[in-house]
């Protein structure tokens, strides 16, 4: 018989504990120990929904996702905060400057979670693991949670087992004690549509995915996604980190406190949208082609409207313009309740090189 040799890969999967609280908490010590929920305004009175909220928070219920307001029927002795996405990408990228340091294979997925790859790493799991906290506890005062597994599949739900402040090794040889009985939401790819359906099967467990035949998954799922799921729920996966990623767009949207009639101030939301994504642009050194607005009214309805300009731009100006060129193609013949804007069609500045 023919043996196989193939070296285990050994991929780390990095996630901050809650992450934008605990940026708060960082940088106002009077915060520590005390229930944070960080979401919208800040204003628990007004609309809004939850970013994060702390672990302390979480004791009572909190969640992301939940309406601010109901948060505060929860926890109102919480301490409720706007969110400053600003300073967290800050933090953000001295995070990811430290994982960059311990291994240069890693791919960012998010403002506070990424992947590092370690298989050719002379140190132990423990060891890599070890490092990474102290670097991010050094340069930042925050805690993360890791797992460590042979794939970027079981990594990510190896961090999640022992939040705050964990490491979890999660070895093939656990699958079947330590993944099979987890929920099959636990697996990555599987949203809530997957889940009724699969519960529609009398399916819960991973465990109980696995043991259903290919064929049977095919026939429900579709051929790419069926055997995904067949794969998924024995652990198996071999992607490969991504880690040259380029931006495909840019976007910022506002929801209003109240739905609003008024021309001057969804014009005004709109200039100062149109601003913020031309900094950003400035500010990762790319141009633009094509501005898309959004306007959402009360009811839902939602309307796009997009224009390419003729040449690639940076130029607040020309990206404002091209946004009232848009906005002048939607009937406003109704409450705004939300209005966004969106660069794409990027290219680096120096370079040619094009991503739409
Ligand atoms: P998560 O890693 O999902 O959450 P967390 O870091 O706050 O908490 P945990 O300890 O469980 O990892 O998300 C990271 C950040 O992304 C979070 O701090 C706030 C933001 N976020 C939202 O803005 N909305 C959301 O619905 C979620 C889930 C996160
Ligand atoms: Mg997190």
């Amino acid at each position: 018989m023919e043996e196989k040799h193939t070296a285990m890969r050994r991929i780390l999967h990095i996630d901050m504990d809650a992450f934008f609280a605990a940026v708060e908490q960082q940088r106002r010590p009077e915060l520590s120990a005390k229930p944070v929920v960080i979401g919208g305004m800040g204003d628990p009175s007004r609309r809004g929904v939850v970013s994060t909220a702390n672990y302390e928070a979480r004791k009572f219920g909190v969640h992301s996702g939940m309406p601010l307001r109901t948060a505060y029927k929860l926890c109102p002795h919480a301490i409720y905060l706007p969110v400053d996405y600003e300073a967290y990408s800050r933090v953000s990228a001295v995070i990811k400057e430290v994982l960059r340091g311990v291994s240069p294979i890693m791919e960012d997925v998010g403002i506070d979670e990424a992947y590092l790859e370690i298989t050719d790493s002379d140190d132990s799991d423990e060891a890599v693991a070890r490092r990474i906290k102290e670097g991010i506890r050094e340069k930042t005062g925050l805690t993360c949670s890791i797992g460590i597994a042979p794939n970027k599949l079981l990594a990510k739900i190896a961090s999640d087992m022992q939040k705050p402040d964990g490491v979890t090794i999660l070895r093939e040889t656990d699958i079947e004690s330590r993944l099979w009985p987890l929920a099959v939401r636990k697996l990555y790819g599987v949203g809530p549509k997957t889940e009724a359906s699969l519960r529609g099967m009398g399916i819960e467990t991973i465990g109980q995915l696995a043991a259903l035949p290919l064929d049977a998954l095919i026939e429900r799922f579709g051929n790419s996604y069926g055997s995904y799921l067949h794969d998924a729920a024995r652990g198996l996966d071999d992607s490969p980190l991504v880690t040259h990623w380029e931006p495909k767009s840019i976007s910022r949207e506002t929801t209003f406190q109240e739905d609003v009639d008024n021309w001057q101030i969804i014009a005004r939301t709109l200039a100062d949208l149109a601003q913020e994504v031309t900094a950003d642009l400035q500010g990762h050194r790319y141009r633009a082609k094509t501005v898309t607005i959004k306007i959402r009214f009360a009811d839902f309805t939602t309307f796009t409207r997009a224009l390419t300009i003729p040449d690639y731009t940076d130029s607040e100006e020309e990206i404002r313009k091209a946004a009232f060129a848009c906005l002048k193609r939607i009937e406003l013949d109704r409450k705004v309740r939300l209005v966004g804007a969106r660069v794409s069609g990027l290219a680096k500045e120096s370079a040619d090189e094009i991503f739409s």
